[in-house]
């Protein structure tokens, strides 16, 4: 039952024009919106991988650098921080969500404004160590929307306070 359900799931990315040649699935990508003076922004996602891989880079034509980051609590302050690779374990769902894993587009180019669809592009490692490139087309969501946990906030690489 799982199994039929992750497939669909695929197959639904797909329509978003999701490669996946890599061993990885992605599921419900999405953007965070921004407002115009706002230079960053994070991507979300779920993964999954049915032998392990690893995300050990990404990368947007709509953004200056992008990069991999965890959110850690420090003093009682979350704080974001780079990962060199982020681990997909075999058969296991890895979320990437606002107050969690992300994807950092930095130096934004242009404003991302619900309904622009942004390119990111996961580097992908597989257990072999082939390295393969998993082209997404991610569907940008306004700024107060569905956030969760930080959905006021946008995203900043300053210490930020714990939302709740
Ligand atoms: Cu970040």
């Amino acid at each position: 039952m799982l199994v039929r359900k992750s497939v669909i799931a695929a197959l639904a990315v797909a329509t978003f024009g999701v490669a996946s040649a890599a061993d990885l699935m992605v599921t419900d990508p999405w953007v965070r919106g921004t407002v115009p003076a706002q230079k960053a922004t994070g991507a979300f996602m779920s993964l999954s991988s049915k032998q392990g891989v690893r995300i050990i880079a990404a990368s947007s034509p709509a953004a200056g650098a992008t990069e991999i980051h965890s959110m850690v609590m420090e003093d009682g302050v979350m704080k974001m921080r780079p990962l060199s690779f982020l681990e997909v374990p075999a058969g296991v769902k890895v979320d990437l969500k606002p107050g969690g894993y992300h994807i950092m587009l930095m130096q934004l180019k242009a404003p991302l404004v619900e309904g622009n669809m942004v390119p990111i592009t996961l580097i992908v490692e597989g257990p072999d160590k082939q390295v393969e490139e998993v082209p997404l087309e991610v569907p940008a969501r306004a700024l107060a929307s569905g956030g969760g946990a930080m959905g006021q906030g946008g995203m900043k690489h300053d210490p930020m306070k714990m939302p709740h």
